[in-house]
């Protein structure tokens, strides 16, 4: 624990205390394994919080970075590349979308969202200047700019960094009658995760997407997914609102857009919103970077060629089967989509943390959220063995006696 322990003292010196990881310092990784720097190997059960659906180090992804690297990193959008415009299309036929708008992290392709819809809202919808009105849902994660803390429910999130954002809403989630009755006529944009993350993988009931496409197509409102966390296979579909067969207006990427190999997201969307900004309006320097874009496309390539949509749903499916199994004294719920579960345990089990941290000592890492719930999320890449490994160290932690 030498290593680990210099480093963790490292950190508490020079570090901005925002986090409280678990203690393992990791230092490679290769598909679904990665190992710290005392030498030991874990199975990852978070994958970056979906970043890394394509594994640790994909070697294609690698192949492409390394390539591009040496080629042509950054231009700025002062300038054209020869990468972005592939990205571009790729994406759009990826997702059949009509236009997208590159960025880097995920806040940044919400704050996009927002701004086109507001944008939507003041040049088509006809809302008067500054008056736009967007409409969120409780104990949502959308990022962590001051805009988008304004409309967290979380204390955690905003607390000590008011004054907030106007021109926000929050209703409750999975209510589609809330959202009937929170609408004005100077509502842009409903934003929505079509399953909720850091809530706890929750899961609306069925045909509540559907019912929000309808109230926002009849009330002239944008209907914004975000898909940084649910998108890209990792619920068994392409898109978490792909299990309604609904489309938003606009879907918010990242995360496993880039393979875990660098920031990338982006909003895809129609015509209609995308192709109203005007030059200079928006942007970022290295948003659309011919590096970003490589490794996106490669990452995307990936996702298509190794069916790993269609992977997460097969093994999601074995995982849920396996995991009914469990019958724990300690477990209240067990939620999940395609390869992405939140096993939500009794409040008399004391929070997930700890067991967290048992799972950390068997090899297996995952991460608690929201104090009860244990969230697992492989990386789409990984073999069935190793899913039954995980199964045994799981039900060896929350099922103690046997
Ligand atoms: C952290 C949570 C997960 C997201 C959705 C936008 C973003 C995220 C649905 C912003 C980011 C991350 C951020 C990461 C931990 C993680 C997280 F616990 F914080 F809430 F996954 F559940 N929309 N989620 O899930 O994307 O700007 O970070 O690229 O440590 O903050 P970002």
């Amino acid at each position: 624990m030498m290593k680990t322990q210099q480093l963790i003292d490292l950190e508490k010196e020079y570090l901005a205390p925002n986090y409280k990881p678990l203690d393992v310092v990791l230092e490679r990784g290769e598909g679904a394994w990665v190992y710290d720097v005392e030498g030991n190997k874990y199975l990852d059960f978070l994958s970056a919080y979906s970043a890394l659906n394509q594994g640790y180090v994909h070697p294609r992804v690698l192949k492409t970075f390394v390539k591009q690297a040496k080629k042509c990193t950054l231009t700025s959008r002062a300038f054209r590349n020869d990468q972005l415009p592939h990205f571009a299309k790729e994406l759009c036929e990826l997702t059949g979308y009509e236009m997208m708008l590159p960025m880097n992290s995920g806040a940044e392709a919400v704050e996009t969202a927002l701004k086109s819809a507001r944008l939507w809202g003041e040049k088509v919808k006809g809302v008067p200047k500054d008056r736009s009105h967007i409409i969120a849902c409780r104990h949502n994660f959308h990022g962590r700019t001051i805009a988008i803390i304004s409309f967290s429910t979380d204390e955690e999130y905003r607390e000590g960094f008011g004054p907030f954002s106007p021109g926000f809403t929050v209703i409750p989630y999975d209510n589609a009658n809330a959202l009937e009755r929170a609408i004005t006529p100077d509502t842009v944009a409903f934003i929505v995760e079509p399953i909720q993350g850091e809530a706890g993988i929750v899961i609306p009931k069925a045909g509540y997407l559907k019912k929000v496409r309808e109230i926002c197509d009849r009330r002239n409102v944008l209907f914004i997914a975000d898909e940084i966390q649910s998108g890209l296979g990792r619920t068994g579909r392409l898109f978490a609102s792909d299990w309604e067969g609904v489309r938003a207006d606009l879907v918010c990427l990242g995360k496993a857009l880039s393979a875990g190999f660098y920031p990338v997201s982006a909003v895809v969307g129609s015509k209609a919103i995308l192709s109203l900004y005007k030059p200079g309006q928006h942007g970022s320097t290295f948003g659309g970077n011919p590096l970003a874009c490589a490794v996106a496309r490669e990452a995307l390539a990936v996702i298509r060629e190794e069916k790993l949509v269609e992977r997460s749903a097969k093994l999601g499916d074995y995982m849920a089967e396996k995991l009914a199994e469990l019958k724990s004294p300690l477990v209240k719920e067990i939620r999940g989509r395609g390869l992405w579960f939140g096993i939500e345990l009794k409040p008399e089990a004391g929070g997930a943390r700890k067991y967290c941290e048992a799972l950390m000592a068997e090899g297996l890492l995952c991460k608690e959220t929201h104090i009860h719930t244990i969230r697992l999320a492989p990386p789409l890449v990984i073999e069935k063995k190793d899913i039954n490994w995980a199964l045994k160290k799981i039900f060896k932690v929350l099922r103690p006696k046997q």
